[in-house]
């Protein structure tokens, strides 16, 4: 599954300089704990005034700002499934974010676009199985579209980098 367009690192995902990050949000967009407060802390009050008018955001889509104080130009704000058992359509839903985040990134000329891990946190979706759907996901996008040049994963914690590192080695 190694690709030259993906890149994995360790990262906060509020400080990376790149056309845009994915934000890890509810179904509100006003704001939560993980990456999502992170995310609304660094960007600043204007984000939440921001996502006041997009009027909430259904599981599995992705409604996108601008950045305001982040480095980023734009955030895509996605809601990943949160995990019950796994019999509740969750791996199709947690694909479909990084579907509809990518179509959108491409449809604002994004060249570079950066992901956590979606639904890995408080949602409570298993890594390993997460990893798997989000590099595949993006891999299969990338093969048949030339936006992003670039999607960079940026993993917050250790585990989820040791699995990013081995899912996408193929081992
Ligand atoms: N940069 C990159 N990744 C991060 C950061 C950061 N600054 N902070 C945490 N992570 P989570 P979810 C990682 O819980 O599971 C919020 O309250 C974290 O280690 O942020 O999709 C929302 O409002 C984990 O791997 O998101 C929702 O209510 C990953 O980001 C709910 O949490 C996702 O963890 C969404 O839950």
């Amino acid at each position: 599954m190694s690709n030259s367009r993906i890149q994995i690192l360790k990262a906060d995902i509020t400080t990376i300089k790149c056309d845009a990050i994915v934000n890890a949000a509810n179904s509100g967009l006003l704001g939560g704990g993980g990456v999502d407060g992170a995310i609304h802390r660094a960007a600043g009050r204007e984000l939440k005034e921001a996502c006041r008018l997009l009027d909430g955001c259904e599981t599995g889509k992705a409604k996108i700002t601008e950045g305001f104080r982040l480095q980023a130009k734009f955030i895509i704000h996605t809601v990943g499934p949160v995990w019950r058992s796994g019999n509740f359509n969750e791996a199709e839903l947690l694909k479909s974010c990084y579907i509809e985040s990518l179509n959108l990134a491409v449809a604002h000329n994004c060249k570079t676009i950066a992901f956590p891990n979606i639904s890995t946190g408080i949602y409570g979706f298993p890594k390993e199985e997460a990893a798997r759907i989000a590099l595949g996901t993006v891999s299969d996008f990338l093969a048949t579209n030339n936006l992003p040049e670039i999607v960079l994963f940026t993993c917050f914690d250790s585990e989820n980098l040791e699995i990013y590192q081995r899912v996408s080695s193929g081992a």
